[in-house]
C-alpha cells in the first residue's frame, strides 16, 4: 500500500460517541467544570492546532524544529537504527528532520504514528509516503496508552513524543503516562520528549492568544463539535476564549468562558447542564518546565537522560532519554 497501512481503533462509532458524551457530561458536572483536552481533536481541531504552529506567537513548534534540525544526525547516532514510534503525532511535519537523519544511515525506517485523529494520520501517512518512499508507515488510530502494549513488539523503539504534549498532563495524568510508558518499553529503548520551558509571562501568553484569533477557533471548535455529535445546540458565538498564565503553578490554563446563559445538551444521555453567564470551562492546561525539577522526577520513573537539547533562548528542550 503506497500510502501506508492504518490500523483503526477496535473501538466502533458508536463506542466513541459514548466515551465523548459521558467524559462530556462527567466534565461539566465536575467543581471547576472541565472538558478532556483530547477531543479539541476532530479533524478540525487538527486542522487548526496545525494553523496554530504557524502563527508568528506560536514558538513552540519553530523553536522545536530548529532544534531537531540541527541535533537530529546526532540523535540518529545515539539511537542506532530503531524504529520510530510517535505518540499525538498529528501531521508528522517535524518528525521530517529524524525520518531524513534515518535514512541517511540505513535503507529503510519504520514509522509508526499514533494519532486520535485518523484524518491527521491518512494525511500524514500520504505525505511521508510520498517524500520517503523507502518509510514503512503503519499507523495507529488510537490514544497513546491505547497503543503502549504494541510498543514492547516493536523494540529497540525511539518513542516520539515532541511538542510539548506532555504539557497537558496534570499530576496524576502525568504520573500514570510515565509509569504505563516506561513498563512498555523496553530496557535501551529510547524516549525523545519535547517541553515547553518556563519563561517571561507575556511570550507565554502571546503564543496562547494569538492576533490572528486561530486559537480562539481552536477552543470553540469543541463546542461545535458537540453541538454536531452530541446535540448540544451551544451559540458558538457565545464561547470567549481565555488563556492565562499561572505563575505558581507554572502553567497555561485554557477556558472558555460563556458570554451568555447556556443550557448545554447531551443528547445520547439525556442530560442537559446549564452554564451560567460568566462561567469558565477548563479545556486545556499547558503546563510549562524547569530542567532543574524535571529530569530528576523522570528518573524516578526510570527514564535517564542521555542527552538535553536546547535553544538560544533556552525557551524549549528536546530531552532523549533511556529507558
Ligand atoms: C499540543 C498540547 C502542545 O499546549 O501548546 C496550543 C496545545 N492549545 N494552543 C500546547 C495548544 C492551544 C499545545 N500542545
Amino acid at each position: 500500500n503506497r500510502s501506508g497501512l492504518i490500523i483503526r481503533q477496535h473501538s466502533t462509532e458508536a463506542d466513541q460517541l459514548i466515551d465523548f458524551a459521558s467524559a462530556t457530561a462527567a466534565g461539566l458536572s465536575s467543581m471547576p467544570r472541565r472538558l478532556q483536552c483530547r477531543f479539541l481533536y476532530d479533524a478540525r481541531g487538527s486542522e487548526l492546532f496545525d494553523l496554530i504552529t504557524r502563527q508568528p506567537e506560536y514558538y513552540l513548534t519553530r523553536t522545536e524544529a530548529e532544534i531537531l534540525a540541527t541535533k537530529a544526525r546526532f540523535i540518529r547516532k545515539i539511537c542506532g537504527a530503531t524504529t520510530l514510534a510517535e505518540l499525538g503525532s498529528g501531521n508528522s511535519t517535524k518528525t521530517d528532520y529524524l525520518l531524513r537523519a534515518w535514512l541517511a544511515q540505513a535503507q529503510s525506517v519504520r514509522y509508526i504514528p499514533i494519532d486520535v485523529s485518523e484524518a491527521a494520520l491518512r494525511e500524514a501517512s500520504r505525505n511521508i509516503t510520498a517524500s520517503h518512499p523507502a518509510t514503512q508507515v503503519l499507523g495507529i488510530n488510537s490514544d497513546y496508552r491505547g497503543a503502549f502494549p504494541l510498543l514492547r513488539e516493536i523494540s529497540p523503539v525511539t518513542v516520539l513524543f515532541l511538542g510539548s504534549s506532555i504539557g497537558n498532563f496534570a499530576g496524576e495524568e502525568m504520573s500514570l503516562f510515565l509509569h504505563d510508558l516506561a513498563l512498555s518499553l523496553c530496557r535501551d529503548d529510547f524516549f525523545l520528549l519535547g517541553i515547553d520551558l518556563v519563561k517571561e509571562r507575556q511570550t507565554i501568553e502571546a503564543a496562547y492568544n494569538d492576533a490572528a484569533g486561530v486559537t480562539q477557533e481552536f477552543t470553540r471548535n469543541l463546542f461545535i463539535r458537540m453541538n454536531r455529535e452530541l446535540g448540544s445546540s451551544i451559540d458558538p458565538s457565545a464561547v470567549q476564549h481565555v488563556a492565562v498564565y499561572n505563575e505558581a503553578k507554572e502553567q497555561v490554563d485554557i477556558c472558555a468562558r460563556f458570554s451568555q446563559r447556556q443550557a448545554i445538551h447531551i443528547a445520547p444521555l439525556g442530560q442537559h447542564v446549564i452554564i451560567d453567564e460568566g462561567e469558565a470551562i477548563n479545556t486545556e492546561i499547558s503546563r510549562k518546565f524547569r530542567l532543574e525539577t524535571f529530569l530528576p522526577f523522570l528518573e524516578g520513573y526510570g527514564f535517564t537522560a542521555e542527552e538535553i537539547f536546547t535553544d538560544e533562548r533556552s525557551w524549549f528542550a528536546l530531552l532523549l532519554l533511556r529507558r
